[in-house]
């Protein structure tokens, strides 16, 4: 089960030859076609998991699409879909010269509908670039994350992103309206939709969300946006123990009630982490990057009215029970909030810094969050650097570990998993909260889901894909 290493290929494929390179150029443009220089095609974004395809392609319609993956059904080409790369799962990238079909010309904004605020846009749009669109409007999407300056929209639904938001507002699969999704056989299913309501039988399009591109490629979408929030603030905790975070969530919870945006926790060695590799952070604890018992937590509070009054209210229970907070700081404009978030947003980045990255997000129950990051730190204690943080609102821990020597990566691995996947199959929670299974966790599967829960999945697969032509090798295991 190590991700590091190659799955057999599967022996029905085909690599790319010359006639398939000719009737691509028959349907698409030069500019459609990349034969050479792929290298940030095949690599994903912690450099993690490298491919050998031969080809990218980059079709700017629905209808291109429709006609490559017809042309590579009946000619057995695996395809790989990429949107922004920045998935943290091996999903993205080809596992052997799979080619690679990437969303990145299907970029347009096609309209909103400001009576009922939904956004109808192809897959390939940018979700920083959404934002400015949706920003006329004084609406925004109903999630965000690290990653929104490369990531896509559709890459987005494909892996059902989380993010910061998802206290707020709840997850995506709720705002997704409609979508344009085409099949392995090139048939384009035409989800789209702009109503809330829509009880007519089976919702086909939650089957496409969170399905990794295993089942289709989603090339358009209608996305229910939110309005902005009035006021932001932020709060930045230090605290003395974990036991401290769970109980200023409890309170955060009570009192703050549905203004409660976010709310995300980070250990020392997080902290550390960030303040030590990324250079415009700032240490507005002063930690003198000391690793310590201490966590931090940032909430962002979000309100239409009496904003002094319901961050003050929470301020002041947390300052009733003693010992609490260690230190407080309230961002004072908006630059402020954007560096305090910066600090949270790239604790991922920190620790690609520090040398290979294995990285878990897993669900569990809130008290667990701490102890299993201590068992992992002990477990691996001399070769790898290990942090906890996460979205502590949704019950979703991140745990990073990154290799301290470069000729033990395996070895570094073969320690940390199957342990992490185990311990949480006995426990209870979810090997991926919000990343997905992709390349890295589809052999895992069996630890989270009844061998009859895969074998139906399985089965929906070989609907929609007979020929397993899309995102081979990932998801489920020995597809
Ligand atoms: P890609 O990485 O290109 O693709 C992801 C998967 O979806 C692949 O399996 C791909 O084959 C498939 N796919 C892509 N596009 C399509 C399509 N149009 N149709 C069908 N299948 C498709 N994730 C979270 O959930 N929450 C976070 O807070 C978060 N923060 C992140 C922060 C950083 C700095 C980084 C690098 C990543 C973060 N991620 C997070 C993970 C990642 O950003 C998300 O999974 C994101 O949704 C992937 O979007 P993408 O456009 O980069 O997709
Ligand atoms: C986050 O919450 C992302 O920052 C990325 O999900 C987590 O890099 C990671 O492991
Ligand atoms: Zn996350």
């Amino acid at each position: 089960f190590f991700s590091l290493a190659k799955k057999p290929r599967n022996p029905n494929h085909r690599s790319i030859q010359k006639q398939d390179l000719e009737y691509f150029q028959s349907i698409l443009s030069e500019s459609e076609i990349i034969t050479s220089d792929l290298s940030k095609y095949n690599v994903d974004w912690m450099s993690k998991y490298h491919g050998d395809s031969k080809l990218v392609l980059l079709p700017n319609s629905t209808q291109k699409i429709s006609q490559i993956l017809s042309y590579c059904n009946t000619n057995m080409l695996p395809v790989v879909p990429q949107s922004g790369n920045t998935g943290l799962v091996g999903g993205s990238v080809p596992h052997y010269d799979e080619i690679i079909l990437s969303l990145q010309r299907l970029n347009k904004i096609i309209d909103y509908d400001t009576n009922n605020d939904i956004v109808t846009t192809e897959s390939g749009v940018i979700l920083e670039n959404l934002n400015q669109y949706l920003s006329q409007f004084n609406t925004e999407a109903p999630y965000d994350l690290g990653a929104k300056g490369s990531c896509f929209v559709g890459g987005n639904i494909a892996t059902h992103a989380g993010g910061k938001y998802l206290v707020k507002h709840g997850p995506l699969r709720g705002y997704v309206l409609g979508l344009e999704v085409v099949l392995a056989n090139g048939q384009i299913m035409n989800l789209l939709n702009k109503s809330r309501k829509d009880n007519t039988g089976i919702d086909l399009k939650q089957i496409f969300i969170g399905s990794e591109g295993s089942l289709g490629i989603i090339t358009k979408a209608n996305l229910l946006c939110v309005k902005k929030a009035i006021e932001k603030n932020l709060l930045f905790i230090k605290t003395s123990s974990f036991q401290n975070i769970l109980q200023i969530h409890n309170i955060a919870k009570s009192e703050i009630g549905k203004n409660l945006a976010a709310i995300e926790w980070m250990d020392s060695y997080a902290y550390k982490a960030v303040m030590e590799n990324i250079k415009t952070a700032k240490d507005v604890f002063d930690s003198q990057n000391k690793i310590d018992q201490s966590y931090y937590v940032l909430i962002e509070i979000n309100t239409n009215f009496n904003k002094d009054l319901v961050v003050e209210q929470f301020y002041n229970s947390l300052s009733q029970v003693e010992g609490l907070v260690s230190e407080c700081v309230l961002a004072q404009n908006d630059h402020q909030f954007d560096e305090l978030w910066k600090i949270r947003e790239l604790v991922g980045s920190a620790c690609g810094h520090i040398g290979k990255v294995f990285k878990y997000d897993i669900s569990l129950n809130t008290a667990q969050m701490d102890d299993i990051t201590k068992d992992l730190r002990q477990k691996c204690i001399d070769l790898g650097f290990t942090v906890g943080y996460g979205h502590i609102g949704d019950g979703n821990l991140h745990i990073n570990i990154s290799c301290l020597d470069k000729t033990k990566e395996q070895q570094l691995e073969n320690q940390i998993e199957p342990y992490i996947f185990e311990w949480l199959s006995k426990k209870g929670g979810s090997i991926s909260a919000e990343h997905g299974l992709g390349l890295m966790k589809a052999d895992y599967l069996h630890l989270q889901k009844k061998p009859e829960v895969i074998d139906c999945m399985k089965n929906i697969k070989k609907i929609f894909d007979p020929n397993l032509i899309l995102n081979p090798y990932k998801i489920l295991p020995g597809i």
